[in-house]
């Protein structure tokens, strides 16, 4: 029997996403919501995590006996080693995504050191010189390239395996430094963490749940005080800083006279050469030639993100809308990197006249154009790509585009040092609005879309929730576009705050939710709440600070989220890992934690309770600060 098919309006708040989910039934695009549906009954061990694939003995399925005991693996591994050793493969797969990515930024820097990457330069030598100063670089008279490539060594011997503890671990406040040498989770060696992790979880190791997710908290670490960390800091001496500026978001940012090509996934080093390309004025010729007004470059994503925050390029979506926005008809071009790419977009783009470019060796998509991108040839072939969009406008049918008219301004570029020089050279001004309560506490909302729920009602909702209450929030990720689709990242959106945080926007300009980046640049967010600790003297875990991932979906959502408790961040989501066939294992994330690193997951799927059992915490951290409300 056919399923009845979900209403447009019950699948997304947006009416940009409803209007192209009703295109997609019309031209006959299949989307994510509708494997969602085809998807259903989920696997009820996959669910729960007691499904085993570790070795060929099985696999296996263990679940509660009619005597109340767990039944056990052909091994003898029981449903506590079974979940945690998924859930730690889990995080081992999150943490090598970012840390991957960081690991491409430090190949870049030494190309360019060694005359390798021409068509690169250093953008921010200040950044530069800080950062290499902070990890132990002397500087003194020393030159730009000289200096980078001493940063180049440093970072890449954090991946290695002959550190007892990561280069940026020296940013952490020295009182959570000791929590993680005593519960031996100081991260050592990115790579090493990741290989450990792999390991232990290989039949015949780490049969102990709680050692097993220790070991997960060590792996989640290296990616953010690490990987990620590596990833954001090197993003920003290549290419720059973000900036406070202004851009827009929604489909509504598709042009229907240009070539439009969207930028989708992670890594700036190929999006910033391609926007560099189609600036081109040669090329915007040719685009006109081809009887286009000019090129437009739009953002999917984190890749998105990263030009959002530093080139004020336009989003065009987030995770959910990836397919949506080829259903425009108006895409020329879909041009990605790595990370959350769904590969139905091969499938998507085919129904259209869409080109769907693949450029990293490693996220190959059968039926794609490949380009192997090289960062020794990276502006010809960013050229040969928007060539290739150019070529693809002549073959658009017009009688096929439809754009939702919809486009939203935003404020974006937040970094750790924009706002400091925002607040004037030092975080004295913030520390003033929290201690006196006008800023009651800080949120970092990040992430992704997950079609269990209703798209971005999650993201959206916790976020207005939270402004309401005077909380300051700060997004990353997938949860940018929904920000600034709601209004929430212009300083107007201050007017859905409450008074304490509304007066601090309206005195400073900002918006209520301020963009921190990509989700590699949740080591900003981390950074930045261990520089506030230093500033008032105590752990990160004293701090009225949450992170939170309402509609989170990837593996590196759950390495960030575990990386905050780790630094004593406490994380709400919406949805469980896979773990609750544990009652082990769950106990510990939702409350074990808690007595380690004086944090721990909260799942709540209704974004109000959320916010009230978030704000309760607000409040008690507050209190035991000293602080009024
Ligand atoms: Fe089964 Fe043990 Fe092999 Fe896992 S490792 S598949 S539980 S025998
Ligand atoms: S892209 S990890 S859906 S934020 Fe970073 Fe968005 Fe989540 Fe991917």
């Amino acid at each position: 029997m056919l399923k009845e098919l979900k209403t447009p309006e019950e699948l997304s708040i947006w009416k940009d996403a409803q209007q192209m989910i009703t295109k997609a039934r019309k031209d006959g695009v299949e989307t994510v919501w509708d494997r969602f549906e085809q998807q259903k009954p989920g696997c009820k061990f996959c669910e729960l995590g007691l499904t085993c694939k570790n070795c060929n003995m099985g696999p296996c399925r263990v679940s509660l006996k009619e005597n109340g005991k767990m039944q056990r693996g052909i091994c003898g591994a029981d449903g506590d080693v079974i979940v945690a050793r998924n859930f730690g493969r889990f995080v081992a797969g999150g943490s090598a995504g970012h840390s991957d990515h960081g690991r491409d930024l430090i190949e870049l820097l030494e190309a360019i050191v060694e005359g390798d990457a021409p068509d690169y330069s250093i953008r921010n030598e200040d950044k530069l010189r800080r950062v290499s100063e902070e990890l132990g670089v002397d500087t003194e008279g020393k030159a730009m390239l000289d200096i980078a490539g001493e940063l180049a060594d440093i970072c890449f011997a954090d991946f290695g395996s002959r550190k007892k503890e990561l280069g940026f671990v020296t940013r952490v406040p020295e009182v959570r430094r000791e929590i993680w040498r005593k519960f031996k989770v100081m991260p050592r060696g990115i790579d090493r963490e990741i290989a450990e992790m792999m390991h232990r979880t290989h039949m015949g190791c780490d049969n102990d749940a709680v050692s097993t997710l220790l070991h997960s908290a060590r792996t989640s670490l290296g990616d953010g005080w690490g990987g990620s960390m590596i990833g954001t800091e090197l993003s920003d001496i290549i290419f720059g800083l973000p900036k406070p500026s202004e851009s827009k978001v929604s489909l509504g940012v598709i042009k229907a006279d240009h070539v439009n090509i969207l930028v989708h996934g992670h890594n700036p080093v190929v999006s910033e050469m391609v926007l560099a390309a189609a600036k081109d004025p040669e090329m915007i010729d040719r685009a006109q030639a081809a009887g286009a007004e000019g090129i437009n470059i739009g953002g999917l994503c984190c890749t998105g993100n990263e030009l959002l925050g530093r080139q004020g390029i336009p989003m065009a979506g987030n995770h959910l809308m990836t397919e949506l926005a080829i259903v425009t008809g108006a895409v020329e071009a879909v041009v990605v990197d790595y990370q959350c790419i769904m590969p139905s977009m091969v499938q998507a783009a085919a129904c259209y006249h869409t080109k769907f470019i693949t450029t990293a060796d490693k996220a190959r998509f059968t039926g794609a154009t490949h380009i192997s991108f090289d960062t020794a040839k990276a502006a010809a072939q960013a050229r040969e790509i928007v060539d290739i969009a150019i070529k693809s406008y002549e073959e658009r049918d017009s009688a096929r585009v439809e754009i939702p008219d919809t486009s939203v301004d935003v404020m974006t570029g937040f970094s750790n040092e924009a706002l400091l020089e925002m607040l004037g050279g030092s975080l004295e001004p913030l520390l003033e609005a929290i201690k006196g309560g006008s800023i009651r506490g800080v949120v970092a909302i990040v992430g992704c879309n997950n079609p269990k729920f209703q798209h971005d009602s999650q993201n959206v909702g916790l976020a207005k929730e939270l402004i309401k209450r005077d909380i300051l929030v700060l997004v990353t990720g997938c949860v940018t576009t929904a920000a600034g689709k709601a209004g929430l990242l212009v300083p107007g959106g201050a007017e859905m705050a409450g008074e304490g945080l509304k007066k601090i926007c309206n005195s400073l300009n900002i918006p209520p939710a301020l963009h921190f980046g990509s989700c590699v640049d949740n080591s900003r967010v981390i950074h930045l709440c261990a520089m506030i600790a230093d500033a008032l003297g105590v752990d990160i875990s004293d701090l009225p600070v949450w992170g939170a991932s309402p509609e989170w979906y990837s593996e590196k959502a759950v390495a960030i989220g575990l990386y905050c408790v780790a630094s004593g961040i406490p994380v709400q989501i919406g949805t469980p890992p896979q773990i609750t066939g544990s009652k082990l294992v769950t106990d510990i994330a939702v409350s074990g934690l808690e007595d380690i690193f004086g944090a721990s997951f909260l799942v709540e799927p209704d974004f109000k309770k959320a916010a009230t059992e978030m704000d309760k915490r607000i409040s008690t951290k507050r209190k035991a600060l000293g602080l009024s409300e």
